[in-house]
This record gives structure tokens, C-alpha cells and sequence, in this order.
């Protein structure tokens, strides 16, 4: 079965999607996810000037062969433009290989492990009484596992603080949007949140929280130690991992596990983290790690380790990246939980898709491939609509932070 035809779909349905659609001779066709949220046409460029002419009259079939060409091929290795195009080529051609077999993908990967995928949910606030009644109005719709977040006082804007009650905020038209950080006001306001957030809803729920990244490894160790009497599932992206070595400084301070890995593109961002047992989950996902033929390798060493995966399932991910994901969720062996935010309607309507949520949980689906499909028709009634993630300032001086 050869390549036949290879187009870049970009259309925006609310956020700024990126699909690459294989054909086949065989009349197959495959769809991957290339995503990357406020650089996505750095993705799509690469892959129509760069990939696109490499694959045509290629054998469809040999997926291992073509993700090696792409990786090794371009010399110029790993980043996330690189290694979400090469995503994007693999989920097709995994996409593919299913449909011809005429099985779920997940039945290709070695078949199911569990019944189904436990997801978590986002509740955020304002303050923290609102952060409490969105914990109580995602357990109403089934949650097993939920993140919190809330604003702090004293801070205008918060990652994870939606405005206007929106479920989601990152990347806005314009220039980026600026916000304010203090990292000890944070500190101050975290514990209360988590603690506000257990005498509400007691201990049967799983409860998650995301740092963005945001504090110093000291400042990190403090506030999992802080966070240690309500139990977290885990806290995620405590301190930047670039120097993966400073998870060792939290590890040796704190219980509380740790997650982080939603912008590592490769198994070498994660190995020493990894090896060295400095984390408990792994975040990375289908789009922005190499597809499933590399998001496999990861975790095949990480259950070396008792690593258990955690995947990324932000909404600037497509839907096609998210039925891949829960196709390797279903199969992956060592898997922790799925991040879950629904996507809207007009996102939904573009890419009809046979996964489904129950009561706290996903399935796949039955659907030959990954289950996702486009409607291309629709999708060019969204074009592509430019908007940039946020930049964090330090409030007391006005100098660039992490986000
Ligand atoms: C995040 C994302 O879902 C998460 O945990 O950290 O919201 C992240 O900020 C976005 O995916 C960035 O595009
Ligand atoms: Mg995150």
C-alpha cells in the first residue's frame, strides 16, 4: 500500500488546529494531529515543504521505517516543530495500519489493559469558594479525579484561572496577553486551596494541581511538603525541567508526586528523570512526542521505573490527538490517568470521533483506526485565526518569568 496524497489541514473552530491527511492506494486514509499551540504554521510549513514530498509513493505500511527516516533522516534532531510533525505522520500511518486490518488501534498496540481510561477534570476559580463549586460541579458529572486551580490575591491573572468563566484560556488574539506573578503569594495560597478543597468534597476524589512551571526548585520542595496533608494525586510542572537533575532537590524534600512532561518532545527530555526515580508521571503525549511509535518507547522505560503515564489533553490538542491517546491509554500497560477538557461544539462538529466519556472515564471506541475523522468541508469555514499563549511577569519588577 503506497502514499498517494499528503495535505496539511489548518483551521481554527475556536483554537488553531493542524492535521496532516495521508491517502492511500488502497483508498485508505489516515489523519495525525501537528498542533502546537501560537507556533502552529512553524509545524505546518515543515511538514508541507519538508515532509510532505518525502512520503509520497512510500509504503504505507512500514511505520517504523518512515518515523526513522523523518527522525534520523533531517539530521537536525528533536524540538517540538520537528517532533510534531513526525507525530503527525506517524498517528496517520498508525491510523492507517488499523483501518486496513480493520481493528481499533489499540487492538494493534497488544489489546486492551482496562475496561476503560480514568480522566481528570479542570475546576478553577476566581477565589477559592469558586474553585470549591467547580470541584462540586465536575464530581456531579462523574470526575473521579480533579484539577484545581484558583486565583491568588494580590495577583491580577493566574495560569488556570479562566476569565469570564470560560473553560479554557491560553492563547489570545493580539499580542500576548501579560500576566503578574509573585511566587510567594502563590506559596501562601495554594496549601488553603487544597485544603478548602478536601473538607468540601472528602477523600474518594483524586485531586491534581498544576504549577506551570512557575517556582524554583526550593520554592517547589516547599509547597509539596506543604500540599503533603491532602494527599495529592499529583502536582505538576513544579519547577522548569530543562536541568532534569533538579527534580532530585524536590524528591529529597517531599511525597507528594510529581508530574511534568506535557512540552518534553523526546525520551531523552525524560530519561533521567526517569532513571533516576525523580518523578512518578509522565506526561507526554502523541502530538508533541513523536507520535505512538515514540510515546511507546517512553513508556515502555518508564514502567522500568514505576513510571505511570499522564498524558496531556489540553483542548489546543485536537481531537485526533486525543483518540490516539486514548487508544494507547486503553493498551499502555503502566498508565496513570488522562487529562480530559471537552472540547466546544464547532471543534466536535469538525472532528467527528468515536471516543466518549462516562461518568469519570473514556473509551476509544470500536471504530476502525484511532476513530477521529475530519470534516473538511466544515473545517474551511474556520480559517486560521493567529493567537499567542501568555508571557509571566514578576510583579514586584516587571521581569519575564516562566509560564
Ligand atoms: C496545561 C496546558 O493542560 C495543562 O496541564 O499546562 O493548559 C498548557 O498550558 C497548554 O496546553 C499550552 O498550550
Ligand atoms: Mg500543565
Amino acid at each position: 500500500m503506497k502514499i498517494t496524497g499528503a495535505r496539511v489541514i489548518v483551521c481554527c473552530p475556536g483554537r488553531n488546529f493542524v492535521t496532516l491527511k495521508l491517502e492511500t492506494d488502497a483508498g485508505l486514509t489516515g489523519l495525525g494531529d501537528a498542533s502546537l499551540n501560537g507556533r502552529e504554521l512553524a509545524v505546518a510549513s515543515y511538514l508541507t515543504e519538508h515532509v510532505v514530498p518525502l512520503l509520497i509513493g512510500r509504503d504505507a505500511s512500514r511505520i517504523e521505517d518512515t518515523w526513522q527516516y523523518l527522525y534520523r533522516g533531517a539530521y537536525w534532531r528533536r524540538g517540538p516543530v520537528t517532533m510534531s510533525a513526525i507525530a503527525a505522520v506517524d498517528t496517520a500511518l498508525w491510523d492507517i495500519k488499523a483501518k486496513a486490518a480493520g481493528m481499533p488501534l489499540y487492538q494493534l498496540l497488544g489489546g486492551a489493559s482496562r475496561e476503560r481510561v480514568l480522566v481528570y477534570a479542570h475546576a478553577n476559580g476566581r477565589d477559592i469558594a469558586e474553585t470549591v463549586d467547580e470541584v462540586h460541579r465536575h464530581a456531579a458529572l462523574g470526575y473521579r479525579a480533579i484539577r484545581a486551580q484558583s486565583g491568588v490575591p494580590g495577583l491580577d491573572k493566574v495560569y488556570g484561572v479562566a476569565t469570564d468563566r470560560k473553560p479554557y484560556e491560553p492563547a489570545t488574539k493580539g499580542l500576548p496577553l501579560e500576566q503578574d506573578w509573585d511566587s510567594s503569594r502563590y506559596l501562601r495560597h495554594a496549601p488553603k486551596l487544597f485544603e478548602a478543597v478536601r473538607d468540601a468534597i472528602g477523600w474518594d476524589y483524586e485531586l491534581l494541581h498544576d504549577v506551570h512551571h512557575r517556582l524554583t526548585p526550593i520554592e517547589a520542595a516547599r509547597l509539596g511538603k506543604d500540599l503533603e496533608p491532602y494527599r495529592l494525586f499529583w502536582m505538576e510542572d513544579a519547577t522548569p525541567a530543562e536541568n532534569q537533575e533538579a527534580f532530585r532537590l524536590i524528591r529529597q524534600h517531599t511525597t507528594t508526586p510529581l508530574a511534568v512532561g506535557e512540552i518534553f518532545n523526546t525520551v531523552w527530555d525524560c530519561k533521567d528523570l526517569i532513571q533516576h526515580q525523580l518523578i512518578d508521571f509522565i506526561r507526554t503525549t502523541v502530538v508533541h512526542a513523536g507520535g505512538i511509535t515514540h510515546l511507546r518507547r517512553i513508556a515502555d522505560l518508564a514502567a522500568l521505573y514505576q513510571v505511570r503515564t499522564g498524558s496531556h489533553g489540553a483542548t489546543d490538542l485536537s481531537p485526533v490527538c486525543m483518540g490516539a491517546a486514548l487508544h494507547f491509554d486503553l493498551w499502555v500497560p503502566n498508565f496513570g490517568i488522562q487529562e480530559h477538557m471537552p472540547h466546544n461544539e464547532a471543534t466536535d462538529e469538525v472532528f467527528p470521533h468515536a471516543y466518549r466519556y462516562e461518568a469519570g472515564f473514556m473509551h476509544p471506541g470500536e471504530a476502525p483506526g484511532h476513530g477521529v475523522e475530519i470534516d473538511e468541508k466544515l473545517a474551511a469555514n474556520y480559517p486560521y485565526d493567529r493567537a499567542y499563549l501568555p508571557v509571566n511577569r514578576l510583579q514586584r519588577d516587571g521581569a519575564l518569568w516562566d509560564w
